[in-house]
Parts: structure tokens; sequence; C-alpha cells
């Protein structure tokens, strides 16, 4: 029983009396493009729709002009039932406690999506559930017929419901283990074939990333998570984003989310709750939660982990400038805050490059042939950098040892150095400094900036590690664990025996003296650091 619902069109005619027709056609089509809901007064049934995906069809179903009926009570005036997809008529009856013949539209939930996402009215014979009269299909409409034999990937999605009670939907408490199983499940972590790890694959993707809509969005969530030191959901939402980006098409359904590697049912209703509204109410609430905003901010201060940040919020500080005038800094925390704003600021990777030029001159002049070349992001191409990494070494195999502390001191002489963060961190026969440099000339921020001094057998492994992207060097990381190798920035090693995540025996160091040899022993296909940008 289709019952007559409001008709805005024959009113909008009326008033557009005088207009032109040109003028007449477009509104015409404005305002039914606005309201091509208005046909719909619906009951969802919610059995095996996730929550979130239930309060978008309703946000969505109203914003057009239909009505959503948040009870069950009777089919009177309801033009539809919508059911999730595999949910069948002797189902829905069941739970709604039906048994007589129902006079209404009883449809699949894929086609409201279709609807919201086309913007119109779609016919919903093939989405249609039919009370059957006899075991025969022959009663069934062909479309019926058709989508029970062949289901397409939009109604496959799995009955997640088939072991929970028919009003039961899955509860946010296994969110998390959701998503963890998301990450355990990437394919590269079962299969011994290594084209499919990451560190194997080309982080350039033949297409823009057309899904950026909704990977902003997801990008806004992993850094919530990683301020309140939620790791795992902050790497699942960032295995979520890289999926996407290389994603060539855009998301048109909750399936088609559902059935890329590594995003579950918890992140697809996200990614459809982004795609069909624009928006993410999980995002919403994050920011109008003024303690994950303080926490953000307070992470945000260089030296200043979710476990200091959440000390402070605790102490009563909620701005960076309680936490200048009354909180307890360490030094690098002092710099962190008075540098707060230019630290936030990514560079144009033009300027590092110019940073790049001030450090390798003065090498040069310190130490003839000495090497020194920026890794990190600016290597991998990006178009701006959080910091410059500047690695040092020298061919001869010895020189480099002189240099740290002579080229630390000149560049500090000349002012370009102006904070030290960690002064020199040794591990191994490697040296790190970690500061903050500013380019001569009005107008000019200061950047942080890491110089890391290497012996020249150990360049080919600090130039791949240093290069990265971070997720690549963990999946270089896991698939030497395959192998039994290991790799760090030092050095590759064979016949690495390990029980648990103890290390029994260290291994035998393979010479790796270029990145090249580091990719031919791990027997995958060079990539240059612009296709590890993952
Ligand atoms: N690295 C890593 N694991 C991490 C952090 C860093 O393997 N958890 C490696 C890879 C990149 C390199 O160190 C430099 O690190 P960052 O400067 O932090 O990263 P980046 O890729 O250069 O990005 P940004 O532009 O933000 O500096
Ligand atoms: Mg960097």
């Amino acid at each position: 029983m289709m019952s007559s619902k409001r008709s805005s069109s024959a009113a909008q005619l009326k008033e557009d009396g005088h207009s032109s027709k040109r003028q007449r056609l477009e509104n015409n089509s404005a305002c039914s493009e606005a309201s091509f809901l208005s046909t719909l007064d619906i009951y969802i049934l919610p059995a095996g729709i996730q929550k979130a995906r239930l309060a978008v069809f309703k946000t969505q179903v109203e914003k057009y002009g239909g009505k959503v009926q948040d009870r069950f009570c009777s089919t009177a005036n309801l033009s539809h039932i919508i059911v999730e997809d595999n949910v069948d008529m002797p189902r829905m009856k069941r739970i709604l406690k039906l048994d007589s013949s129902l006079g209404l539209k009883v449809v699949k939930s894929s086609w409201l999506s279709l609807c919201l996402q086309n913007k119109k009215l779609e016919n919903c014979e093939d989405y249609q559930l039919y009370e059957e009269t006899s075991d025969s299909n022959d009663f069934l409409p062909k479309a019926e017929i058709a989508s029970n034999h062949n289901k397409s990937v939009e109604l496959s999605r799995p009955t997640v419901t088939s072991n929970l009670s028919d009003y039961e939907s899955s509860d946010d408490n296994d969110e998390q283990k959701n998503e963890k199983t998301a990450i355990f499940n990437v394919s590269h972590i079962k299969s011994p074939q290594t084209e499919k790890w990451i560190c194997a694959q080309s982080s350039k993707s033949p297409k823009p990333n057309i899904n950026k809509h909704i990977t902003d969005k997801l990008e806004e969530m992993v850094k919530t998570y990683e301020s309140t030191n939620d790791r795992w959901r902050a790497l699942g939402y960032q295995k979520a984003i890289q999926t996407l980006r290389k994603h060539p098409k855009e998301i048109s359904s909750w399936e088609e989310a559902k059935s890329l590697p590594g995003i579950g049912t918890r992140l697809a209703d996200k990614i459809w709750e982004i795609a069909q509204s624009g928006e993410l109410r999980k995002l919403k609430e994050f920011e109008s939660d003024e303690e994950l905003q303080v926490l953000k901010m307070f992470t945000n201060v260089w030296g200043a982990g979710p476990h200091t940040a959440q000390v402070w919020y605790q102490q009563g500080f909620r701005t960076i400038a309680d936490l200048q005038q009354k909180a307890h800094l360490n030094h690098q925390q002092k710099v962190g805050i008075r540098l707060y704003d230019d630290f936030l600021d990514r560079m144009p990777r033009e300027e590092a490059a110019e940073i790049e030029r001030v450090v390798k001159n003065v090498a040069e002049s310190i130490q003839p042939g000495i090497i020194a070349e920026i890794c990190g992001s600016y290597r991998r191409g990006q178009a701006t950098c959080g910091d410059v990494d500047v690695l040092i070494t020298h061919p001869d195999g010895k020189s480099h040892k002189n240099i740290f502390h002579k080229l630390l001191a000149k560049l500090k002489e000349s002012g370009f150095l102006t904070d030290d963060l960690v002064s020199a961190e040794e591990t191994g026969n490697q040296k790190k400094y970690m500061g903050v440099c500013r380019l001569p000339g009005p107008n000019r921020k200061h950047r942080r900036i890491d110089v890391i001094v290497v012996p020249y057998n150990e360049y080919g492994c600090a130039l791949v590690y240093f290069t990265g992207s971070a997720h690549f060097n963990r999946s270089l990381r896991h698939l030497c664990k395959k192998q039994n190798m290991s790799l760090n920035e030092h050095a590759l090693k064979q016949g690495v025996v390990r029980k648990g995540k103890e290390k029994i025996h260290e291994g035998t160091i393979i010479p790796t003296p270029t990145e090249e040899d580091v990719f031919k022993v791990l027997k995958i296909p060079y990539r240059p650091p612009e296709e590890r940008d993952h």
C-alpha cells in the first residue's frame, strides 16, 4: 500500500507560473532533488544493520524529504519496510510479529543506499522481497529469481547477525577487536608471496586519490587515536587510508568498502557514513570532546607523548599558555612550546632543499668528499616535509668519525642551529643529533632537523631506513622475519633464530653496500624512494 505522500511539484509549478520554461525546469529539478524521497515513510528493521549505518539512513532520508519511523507500530501509513540485504521475508515477519499479508513493499537496504547515492528514487523491483505463496520460484518476478541466483557484490554482505538474536547488533566495545583483526588480516601477513607485501609494491597509484573526502576524515581519526595512545586503532585507520588511496574508484557501497583488504565491519560503517553523508559522527563527537582536543594539542608539543599529555590534563592544564606558565617542563618541552606553531607547520620541499644545501656546504668544507643526503619525506618526493633528515657518511669508511661534532659546532656558530633537542644520540657506530634550525633572512620559521652520521658500510641500510616511510619500513621488517632475517638502520642479517619475540641467535650480516642490495637480498623489486611513500 503506497500511501499518498507530500508532493510539492504541483504547487511548485503553480508558483512558477510566470517563470520562463527553462527557469521552471531548473527550479523543478532542484526541488525534486532536494525532496526526492518525499514519497517515503519507512521503517528500517535494525537487525543486521550497524547502528552508525542506521543513523546515516535516518538522517539522509529525512534530509531528502522522507520520513523514518523510529518504532514499528503497524504497517498502516508506511510506504516501505527496509531490511538488511540478508534478511528474508519470513525472518522479517517473525521479528515484527506479522502474520498477515503486508500490503506494502519490503525492500533491501542496498536499494536505499542506491537512491541516496544517485539522489533519485530508483526502481526497487530488483531489491524487493516478495511473500512466497509457494515453494516454487514461478511466483517470483524474474528480477528476484536472478538476484537469488546471482548475487552481486552489492548484495553479498555476510550475515553478521546469524549468531545473534534478531534485534542484536554488534556492540561498540568490539570495535577495537574487529579493527585489530582487520590489521592481522592484511594479506601480506598470511601470504609468503613477496609481491603481496607493501614493501614490494609501488606507493604510486596510477590514479589520484578519488576517495580523498573519506581519507581526510579518517586521517583526523588517526590523529585523535594517536593522541590517546590508542595505537591499534590508529594503525587500523592508517591501513584503511592506504588501501583507499590506491582504490581506483569512488566507494559506492558499504559492501565495496568491506571487501577491501584490512577493512572490517566497523571501518566499513565509517567509510560508508562519510561516503553517504560527507560527515563522520564519531569525528564530530571527538571534535566537541574537550579532553580529546586538549590531549591532541598537548601531544603536538615536541617532547610530550600521550602519557605526558594525560598528566598535564589531570593537573588541570587546558591551554599551551597554561603549560608555559604553570607546568613543570623539561628542556625539550620548553623548546617545543616556544616553537609550537612553527613545528606544526610543514615546510615546502624547496625550503628543505635549502636547509640540506647549508648542511652539505659546511660538511664539505670540513671534510671534502663527504656525502650528505636528505632522506625522509623529502627523498620520497613529498611536497611538504615535517622535518629535515640529513644522512651523512664518507666513502673512505673512516672520515665520517671526525665530522659530527665539528659540523654541529660550525652550524651553531653561524646561527643556523638555534636549539638542541637531543644533543648526541649514539647507537652503535651511528650518531644522531636532533635539533632546530632556521635559514638566514627575514620571515623564516624554525624547522626541525635531524643529522645522522653513519659509517659507509652501514650506508645502504641507513639510507633505506631513514628514507622510510615508517609503514614501508615495518613491512620490510616483517618480510625479513618471514625469511629468518632482520633489518634495521645498521645492517641486514640472515640466519636469525627467534623464539617468540626474543632473538636466540642474532644472525650474521649480509653486506648491502647499496639500497638496491637490500631489495635484492629480500627478493623484492627495487623501488625508488618516491615509490616507498606508503
Ligand atoms: N622512521 C621509522 N619508524 C618510525 C619513524 C620514522 O622507520 N616510527 C623512519 C622512516 C622515516 C624516517 O625514519 C624519518 O622519520 P620522520 O622524519 O619522522 O618521517 P618522515 O617520513 O620524514 O615524515 P615527515 O615529513 O613528517 O618528517
Ligand atoms: Mg622527516
